[in-house]
């Protein structure tokens, strides 16, 4: 039977990231997807400029309706929120709409490359530490893990600084700690802490980096884990799934990873 999650993230009308990839890949992978748009975007916030429609006064509204109807969850994955204020509704969505044993997969999804995203600051990155500790798995890059444990980002490091940054984390959250997009050895992959010693899963490193591979990768991850494989078979799935995309992608723009023609092959 087909698990019913709930993504919440935003909807950017251009711009392959957050909703527009999370919701083919989780139904390519047979998860009833149902969606909480958190704001709508004339685009995502690499182009030059954006409007930004706050959806924030409506969940509420939208929180009654599923009230009245019943509705639970067997899972959530949580993005790019947009706004603190989203914070608390997101702690009220898991209250109100879990079904036993659901899992909340949460990606920070606030930078990279040892920067903010456009639009946050640090009040959203506080208020995304504190909401973590609510995680059962949390899916950050090193640069949202230096912006919450205040961890120096580096841009060259070795082994001992990635469980450094572990060891921060684990002072957040008492979830699973996957780590996206760490180097080593020439190598790319995650670093995950399940309360034992942290492992990795690398394969090789793409001259490329490009924008919404986060979103894709933990799309990927959800569907993998919520259907049941473990999480080291769910970070390499995930982590092939976005080494394909990269290698499929016109580099010159950014529209965002060309995935369709992978959940198609
Ligand atoms: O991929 C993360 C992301 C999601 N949503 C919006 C973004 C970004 C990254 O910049 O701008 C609107």
């Amino acid at each position: 039977m087909s698990k019913r999650i709930l993504t919440m993230q935003d909807l950017s009308c251009v711009g392959q990231c957050s909703l527009t990839v999370a919701l083919p890949i989780l139904s390519r992978y047979g998860i009833e997807t149902c969606v909480l748009p958190t704001a709508v975007l004339s685009n995502h916030t690499m182009f030059n400029g954006w409007s930004y429609l706050d959806l924030t006064p409506e969940i509420k509204n939208i929180y009654g309706y599923w009230k009245k109807n019943g509705f639970k969850f067997e899972g959530f994955l949580l993005g790019y929120l947009g706004k603190k204020e989203l914070m608390d509704l997101a702690e009220e969505c898991f209250d109100e709409f879990s079904a036993a044993g659901a899992k909340k997969i949460i990606d920070p999804a606030f930078g990279d490359n040892g920067k903010l995203y456009g639009g946050f600051d640090l009040d959203y990155v506080k208020a995304m530490a504190h909401l973590i500790r609510r995680a059962d798995v949390i899916v950050p890059n090193l640069t949202e893990v230096c912006y919450m444990t205040g961890l120096e980002y580096r841009e060259k490091y070795d082994r001992n600084y990635v469980e450094q940054a572990v060891s921060e984390m684990k002072k957040l959250t008492d979830g699973v700690i996957i780590i996206t997009g760490v180097e080593l050895d020439g190598l790319i992959g995650e670093a995950i802490y399940d309360g034992g010693k942290t492992e990795y899963v690398l394969s090789e490193l793409l001259p490329a980096r490009l924008h919404g591979t986060g979103d894709i990768f933990a799309a990927v991850f959800t569907a993998k884990y919520l259907g049941g494989h473990t999480l080291k078979e769910s970070c390499a799935a995930a982590g092939k799934f976005v080494a394909d995309c990269i290698r499929k992608t016109d580099k010159s723009h950014f529209y965002g990873a060309n995935f369709e023609e992978i959940l198609n092959s």
